[in-house]
């Protein structure tokens, strides 16, 4: 019946092995974070680029989504409670030039991931600080972190500093190393020839 939960199977996507702990996946180290110089940059394809502080952006209006988050790596975690700011308030601060199809995440470091721009219009795309009630931990992307959770995780930027608007798609950090452009973990999307 359409009304009935999800089994826990079914909310595992093909080729994926369901865990309890959290892991932790990232290429480099975990930064080191300055709040006072913290600064969130919306550039690219906008009419006028903004920039944002860490207390600009604990300003914005905030939401909470529970979801399941899917690592290429075979691992899935049902149940996550992320809090944050939706994709979608972010971008109503600038005007987002017509021609814009894709979007480029910054991370610090110069880490990046792309996505399509409709990836962001969901309810459950979020920037997130806080996850199952405490704050996000700096192995996990403290003090932001972009949570896309229909999209295998690495789509998902840890330390995020930056949007850049684009016309059409450029690979990202994983995406030049032969990860799959969009990442869609029910179709497997996984490498450049899924
Ligand atoms: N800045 C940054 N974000 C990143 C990565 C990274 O290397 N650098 N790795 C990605 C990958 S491959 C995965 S699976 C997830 C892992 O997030 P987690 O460590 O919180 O589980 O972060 C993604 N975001
Ligand atoms: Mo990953």
């Amino acid at each position: 019946m359409a009304s009935e939960k999800p089994s826990p199977e079914e909310r595992t996507p093909p080729g994926q092995n369901l865990t309890r702990d959290w892991p932790v996946l990232h290429y480099g180290n975990v930064p080191r974070v300055d709040l006072d110089t913290w600064q969130f940059r919306i550039f690219g394809l906008v009419e006028q680029e903004a920039a944002l502080t860490y207390p600009e952006f604990m300003a914005l209006p905030r939401t909470r989504v529970t979801c399941d988050i899917h690592c290429v790596t075979h691992w899935s975690r049902l149940d996550n409670e992320f809090e944050g700011v939706r994709m979608t308030d972010v971008m109503k601060l600038v005007q987002i030039r017509p021609e814009a199809t894709h979007v480029m995440f910054h991370a610090e470091g110069g880490w990046t991931t792309n996505l399509p721009l409709s990836d962001l219009l969901r309810d459950d795309s979020l920037f997130a600080w806080r996850w199952n009630g405490q704050d996000i931990t700096p192995e996990h992307g403290w003090p932001l972190r972009t949570v896309v959770p229909h999209l295998y995780f690495w789509k998902s930027a840890k330390w995020v500093r930056g949007m850049e608007f684009m016309n059409g798609d450029r690979p990202g950090f994983w995406e030049q190393n032969g990860y799959h452009m969009r990442g869609n973990p029910w179709a497997e999307e996984r490498y450049w020839n899924d």
